[in-house]
């Protein structure tokens, strides 16, 4: 078929959908029934290729991926489904035939939010890149009713309220009655004929919905199941018929709260039952779906590896391991060590932090009362592995049940997510099971789907390589080397600036309404977008802005470099540093936008509600990117990718995926600084350091007492009294001792910035470089070493 002809069909599609699926004519139908005919329509194209690639993967009886998360942070759909089936054009000329706006359209879908940041943004990246492999595989989670929450500013504070993606028809999920398991809670373990045998004593259903995940250019079709809590029994009839209407609907919304909210990463609040309740909910559904799936064309469950890789997206399925040797030796009657072995030849775990925070632990008790079968399982786990190895090294220790360790100890292959946190990771959190077992700890760097990252929410960069070298980059990034021929020509370089102009032209646009700013877009973008940590060191590039007013105001003469500050993200509800620092930010906001000596120069924007769709917005748009944790603690980082495939340098740290980027960009096209990881170990055992940083540092002295002094917060002096105590006595992430080296760096930014054609050509290598942290490299990388599968196209 011809263009011509996919459009006509569409618009027939279109125009269907809106009449028999939403029951409207087009001359009453809203945008929202304009975008969910459109979905629906273009929705009905993946079907085919859905089914093709099930039949294949069934044919083949091929071994397939279960990637288990707790997280898929998807954003939106439509483009990127319409785009992977190659009718984005065909799509948008449809809408217009149609008196509708496509960009405007599709724009209205709700983000699918069911994730926090990088570790729920990673799982949706590699669910892009499994599909566009035609590697087999099921992602696997929760349908949260409610996603992360909405984020809003009143008076400078962030206020929470609660998200609502469903309260809109989710056109891309199927709903699956049928495909239901039920889930256990506590009760006890009693022993027959030398089984044990669980009597839970609360038990819901795990019911699935389905999304399929489609691969660029349709070549294969993969699949999302989330598992939504349903009552076993929906509704008490007796209590109902005495007249107790709300005791009838009990048992629903008791078991319905299990899947009713994405818990915020709160690292200071864990230790909460719901949450060890979610955990094993989508967990023992995901592992009872697979198993009937193994059933249903194999015999030998001991045989389940060849057929089935399950990897640990951190260790909140880290219950998988003891409930997959449940079900294999309580319930399909496999010897227990053999259930051991079988399970550890099918999990793989990736670890996401070093912070011990972080790392999850339940009490004892808790655990032993809400899975006391597991407690069971693990305590023979650990007995095994004990007297396999020798060492002294416990999952269940000091009144805590450590899931790292159980995960460790459960899987083949434990990997980190970038170089430098991998050998970290072998040093530190697990130093002493690496010892133990040396082989199993490996690395696998992250990686960005550049179908989202770059050919979807760039649009004018990706025309512009596309007229270039060809159209072949998308789905095999590394060609993007072939522009690297063009770094100095004149004429590429003046498209490439163009296309970053467009963007920020666009930016600005979207922005109105969103602040009063008026913002130059003639300014360098520099663009700190995650969420809000003091590991991520959001305070040390405040500083640095306050530090830049006060010099621009002191020297009012001087062609200083025009500079946008754009921030973007959440703290968790429970974090109340974090709070303050989104307090901090937009009061420094305030003052420094309503200053006319310098406005000019600087301006500070903090749009409210960080989310996919807003990076989607801001990278493209962004000059610079600030990767500047403190080193040792940023696992990988995936925005410092994303920035660096859209043309942004970045000014950061030798901090996670820093590292290798700045080796593929090289070195004079990124702009470093700070204390390595090693150095700032041995920084903190210095008495006072960062007392002793401030006093060396007139700048940052300056800056600190402007904000204890009041001077962002003229209504309430002292509000930032905390903050500024805190850089005094603690500073464990050494914003102090690292500030000089930043502020000083930030300068060579500024002068590198003037020279336009010398900065173009270094945006220009960044892009040409980064094609390495394709997740499709990410993927191919797991499937070699971890999960021994591989395509079937
Ligand atoms: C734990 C317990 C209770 C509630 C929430 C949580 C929780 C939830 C999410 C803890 C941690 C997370 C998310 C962690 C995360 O996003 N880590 C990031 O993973 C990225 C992908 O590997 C890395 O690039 C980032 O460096 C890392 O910070």
């Amino acid at each position: 078929m011809n263009t011509k002809i996919f459009q006509i069909k569409l618009k027939q599609d279109i125009l269907r959908h809106l009449k028999y699926s939403l029951g409207k004519d087009a001359g009453h139908a809203t945008p929202y029934d304009w975008r969910v005919a459109l979905s629906l329509a273009i929705r009905d194209m993946v079907v085919d290729p859905w089914f093709e690639s099930t039949r294949k993967t069934y044919e083949a009886n091929a071994k397939r991926v279960y990637y288990l998360s707790m997280e898929f942070l998807i954003g939106r759909l439509v483009e990127d489904v319409t785009i992977n089936l190659g009718f984005e054009d065909v799509a948008r000329q449809a809408m217009h035939d149609l008196g509708q706006d496509y960009d405007t359209i599709v724009s209205n879908e709700p983000d699918a939010a069911l994730g926090n940041g990088g570790l729920g943004r990673l799982a949706a990246c590699f669910l892009d890149s499994l599909a566009t492999l035609g590697i087999p595989a099921h992602g696997y989670g929760i349908r949260y009713e409610h996603g992360l929450f909405e984020q809003h500013f009143e008076n400078g504070r962030q206020v929470e309220t609660a998200e609502g993606w469903l309260a809109q028809r989710n056109v891309w999920e199927f709903e699956r009655p049928e495909v239901s398991y039920p889930i256990g809670f506590g009760g006890h373990v009693s022993e027959s004929d030398g089984k044990a045998v669980w009597h839970p004593s609360e038990t819901v259903r795990a019911q699935a919905y389905d999304a399929p995940v489609l691969g660029w250019q349709a070549r294969w079709c993969n699949t999302l199941r989330l598992w939504a809590a349903k009552p076993t029994r929906a509704f008490d009839l007796e209590s109902f018929n005495r007249g107790d209407f709300l005791g009838a609907t009990a048992p629903e919304a008791l078991a319905r709260t299990i899947s009713r909210v994405l818990y915020p990463d709160d690292t200071t609040d864990i230790g909460k039952e719901l949450r060890l309740k979610q955990e094993y909910f989508f967990t023992s559904a995901s592992i009872q779906d697979l198993i009937r799936r193994y059933l249903s064309s194999n015999e030998d469950l001991s045989k389940l590896s060849e057929k089935a890789a399950i990897q640990l997206n951190d260790t909140h399925p880290a219950i998988a391991g003891p409930e997959l040797i449940r079900l294999l030796s309580d319930v399909h009657g496999m010897d227990m060590m053999d259930a051991i072995d079988v399970t550890r030849q099918c999990l793989g775990y990736t670890n996401h932090t070093l912070l011990p925070e972080a790392l999850e632990r339940w009490p004892e008790h808790l655990f032993a009362r809400v899975l006391p079968r597991h407690y069971r399982i693990i305590e023979i786990i650990q007995d095994q592995h004990l007297k396999a190895t020798g060492s002294d090294i416990r999952i269940i220790d000091h009144g805590n049940v450590n899931m790292g360790e159980l995960a460790f100890i459960m899987a083949h292959q434990v990997n980190g997510v970038s170089a430098l946190h991998t050998e970290l990771v072998k040093e530190t959190v697990f130093g002493d099971l690496h010892k133990v077992y040396p082989d199993r700890i490996i690395n696998e760097t992250n990686g960005i789907t550049p179908r989202r990252w770059l050919y979807n929410c760039n649009q004018p960069l990706r025309e512009l390589i596309n007229s270039t070298i060809g159209v072949d980059w998308p789905d095999d990034l590394e060609r993007l080397e072939r522009i690297s021929q063009y770094a100095e020509d004149a004429s590429f370089q003046e498209q490439f600036m163009a296309a970053k102009r467009k963007n920020k032209d666009d930016l600005i646009t979207w922005l109105q309404g969103k602040t009063k700013v008026e913002i130059n877009p003639d300014a360098m973008f520099d663009v700190q977008i995650k969420r809000i940590h003091e590991y991520k060191r959001q305070l040390m590039n405040l500083f640095e802005t306050v530090a830049y007013w006060n010099e621009i105001k002191d020297n009012p003469n001087k062609k200083w470099t025009p500079r946008v500050k754009i921030f973007g993200g959440k703290a968790a509800p429970g974090y109340a540093m974090a709070k303050q620092i989104i307090h901090l930010i937009n009061d420094v906001a305030t003052v420094i936008n309503n200053d006319p000596a310098t406005k000019d120069y600087l301006q500070i924007v903090f749009p409210p509600n960080y989310n996919v769709s807003m990076a989607e917005v801001l990278i493209p748009a962004a000059d610079l990117s600030e990767q500047i944790s403190t080193a040792g603690k940023e696992a990988s980082g995936t925005g410092n990718m994303k920035f660096a495939l859209n043309g942004a340098l970045t000014i950061g740290t030798l901090d996670g995926a820093n590292v290798e980027i700045r080796e593929h960009v090289g070195p004079e096209n990124f702009f470093l600084f700070g204390l390595t990881a090693s150095e700032v170990v041995e920084r903190r055992k210095q008495p006072e350091y960062a007392r002793r940083a401030i006093e060396a540092s007139p700048r940052l002295y300056r800056v600190l007492n402007q904000i204890a002094s009041g001077v962002f917060s003229p209504d309430e002096q002292h509000r930032y009294g905390s903050i500024v105590q805190m850089m005094y006595e603690s500073d464990y992430f050494l914003v102090t001792c690292d500030f000089d080296a930043y502020f000083d760096c930030q300068r060579k930014v500024d002068k590198a910035y003037k020279d336009t054609k010398m900065w173009t050509k270094m945006a220009i290598l960044n892009t040409a470089n980064v094609g390495w942290f394709s997740s499709d490299r990410t993927i191919m990388g797991y499937a070699k070493d971890i999960w021994n599968t591989r395509s079937l196209y």
